[in-house]
């Protein structure tokens, strides 16, 4: 071969380099992928693009996702569950744990997709969003986007083939158990009620030869038991609720009342399609969406490890199991912000079969500690008192000078749901009471002169059956207000957004004041103001009155003319006759069939002669 065909050959290979080298090959270190922008938003991702994905976040992020290998699906395919933690702490193992899964069910493209997204946006907020900085420090988040990749791959691999939908596929593809009916629906195949599922093999929600004979789900169950799993996340699609054990029968579990509670919580952050106004709902499976689910993975993790568990079953319209591409980030923002509340409350324990603990509805406090202008401060103590117990705690900061603590977490601090607290940091002061809610921010600065001002203008009306209170902003106030607490006769009742406030169950002579709260702690009281009653009152009562009279008024009416309706006319006179009362001079009343008559004032009375001979009634008798 001459010089030149050995260039020509090189300059061939060097350009075949150039183009196909940036293809990934499994197992390279591989970064075309732009993480600063999450990759799947104009199509759902294959299995391969995922894995190869999962691959770039952790050469990208090393010090905070690790991916973990577990097992084999039953056609050979890696399962690979994703950690996300900051692992270069010491307190890793001992770091509340959540798993949020998704495509356990083949078809439903959408929670593969809405478990990516979480995954991208808490590696791509690390810097930048303080909770979930703070979260991924403080939990281990692990996310496996696809259960099922068998059943993924099958149904389509996230590819619409000439436009079309996914097969409908929803099972694992077992092909062992019989020649034409293949699959094992993978959330009936866990060892919690087991037996109930369907024997069938051709039947979509087969639940296999026996509890956990897929690889999918043995191996998830180890993991979840190696990794001390709290809470889990089980995404579904397509209904828009949040289901809460029991899935195999609606039967209420232990923690009925705190599951509720903390469902609320967590789908006051979802939306439909970016719509707030229209929440997810939540309940059991047969209460949301008409049948109960035996062998699934929630109740066998809830049942078994007492970790809490939930089922997303995600919203997607008209569109079933396949959403249009324009769907997938609406669908994806959804739900983030609901996941990333579990992840906070992960911590909260409900103990086991042995021991089950009744922890407080989950309550978040967070916030940063905040010099004058507003910049963030380490390395300052922040403390919490409850006021009932008189404990006080001390909250670890982190370098940013943010805490979070889930109140609903200090079951072993006498919290029982309802307390008032003080937060403290140096000489900073704030009372907040726990209401309904899931939590509130509070920012504390530590500088003493930047307490907000004393609430004037306090006043206060009495109206029916509440007491309505209003203020006056504190107008030299430099400082953000960020909420008014409500104090009666000393006692902190509850906090308003607004100057404005309804105490909706009054006590007699209750007392009241208002203070601000700013960064700077909380302000002074306003002067103490006693509910009066309101003067709408007066008027309102009258008309009250007016009311009941007309109501009386009419009832004694029709009473009295429904008698007379109902029965013949009690005064058969027509007209007043020519003769006179032989007692009083009065003029008779004549009947003109008979020919009586009858004296109105004295009660005289005549029969008619022909049939009675002229029979005389005397005055007093009841007649006629
Ligand atoms: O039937 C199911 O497995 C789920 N509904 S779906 O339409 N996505 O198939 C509900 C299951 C509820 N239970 C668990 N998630 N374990
Ligand atoms: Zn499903």
């Amino acid at each position: 071969m001459d010089i030149k065909k050995i260039f020509c050959c090189l300059f061939v290979a060097l350009l075949l380099i150039s183009t196909f080298g940036s293809i990934p090959v499994d197992g390279e270190n591989v970064t075309d992928y732009d993480n600063s922008k999450y990759p799947f938003t104009e199509h759902y991702p294959s299995v391969e693009e995922l894995y190869r994905w999962y691959e770039t976040l952790e050469s990208e992020y090393p010090d905070l996702v690790t991916r973990h290998n577990i097992g084999k699906s039953w056609e050979g395919r890696d399962l690979w569950v994703i950690e996300l933690t900051a692992s270069n702490d010491t307190r890793v193992d001992s770091k509340p744990a959540i798993l949020i899964d998704g495509g356990m069910h083949a078809r439903e493209w959408s929670s593969i997709q809405v478990a990516a997204y979480l995954m991208w946006r808490l590696l791509n907020e690390y810097d930048t969003n303080e909770t979930i900085y703070w979260l991924v420090n403080n939990r281990r988040i692990f996310v496996y986007p696809v259960v099922n990749p068998d059943g993924y791959v099958y149904d389509g691999d996230g590819v619409y083939k000439d436009g079309l939908q996914g097969r409908w596929w929803r099972k694992n593809r077992n092909g062992s158990i019989h020649e034409d009916e293949i699959g094992v629906d993978l959330n009936r195949n866990w060892d919690h009620l087991w037996s109930r599922g369907t024997d069938k093999p051709g039947r979509a929600d087969y639940r296999g030869v026996e509890p956990f004979s897929e690889n999918e789900t043995f191996t998830l169950r180890d993991f979840i038991l190696d990794n001390d799993i709290q809470s889990y996340q089980n995404l579904h699609s397509y209904w828009g609720t949040l289901l809460i054990p029991w899935s195999h029968a609606n039967i209420p579990t232990f923690h009925e009342d705190w599951y509720r509670a903390t469902a609320e919580q967590i789908t006051s952050h979802t939306s439909r399609f970016g719509n707030h106004d229209v929440p997810y709902s939540y309940g059991r499976a047969e209460e949301e969406i008409g049948y109960s689910a035996p062998g699934g993975s929630t109740d066998w993790v809830y049942d078994k490890t007492g970790a809490h568990t939930f089922c997303f079953e995600i919203f997607t319209g008209e569109h079933f199991f396949y959403p249009p591409i324009r769907r997938i980030m609406d669908i994806n923002q959804d739900l983030d912000d609901a996941l990333i509340h579990q992840c906070r409350i992960a911590d909260t324990d409900l103990g086991d079969g042995d021991e089950l603990l009744f922890p407080p509805i989950p309550f978040l406090i967070f916030g940063n500690v905040i010099d004058i202008n507003d910049d963030k401060l380490s390395d300052n103590d922040v403390y919490l008192t409850n006021q009932r117990t008189e404990e006080t705690i001390w909250i670890e900061t982190d370098s940013n000078g943010y805490y979070e603590l889930n109140l609903g977490n200090l079951v072993e601090h006498g919290y029982e749901g309802e307390d008032t607290f003080t937060l403290t940091v140096e000489d900073t002061m704030l009372n907040f009471t726990t209401d309904d809610g899931w939590g509130a921010r509070f920012d504390l600065t530590t500088d003493p002169d930047s307490k907000p001002a004393k609430v004037v203008g306090l006043e206060v009306v009495e109206s029916n059956g509440m007491v309505n209170l209003t203020w006056d902003p504190p107008d030299d106030n430099d400082f953000s207000i960020y909420r008014y607490n409500v104090y009666r006769n000393g006692d902190l009742i509850g906090h308003s957004q607004t100057n404005s406030y309804s105490d909706t169950e009054p006590v007699d002579g209750g007392t009241y004041r208002i203070s601000a709260v700013s960064s700077g702690g909380e302000g002074p009281m306003s002067d103490s103001i006693k509910a009066c009653r309101s003067d709408y009152d007066i008027p309102y009562i009258m008309v009250l009155l007016v009311i009941v009279g007309v109501l009386l008024f009419a009832a004694i009416y029709i009473r009295k003319h429904k008698g007379t309706a109902d029965e013949e006319p009690r005064t058969p006179f027509e007209r007043e006759g020519k003769e006179k009362c032989p007692h009083c001079h009065r003029k008779l009343f004549e009947v003109s069939d008979d020919f009586s008559a009858y004296c109105e004032g004295c009660g005289y009375a005549t029969m008619d002669s022909r049939d009675l001979d002229s029979q005389t009634l005397e005055n007093g008798n009841d007649h006629i």
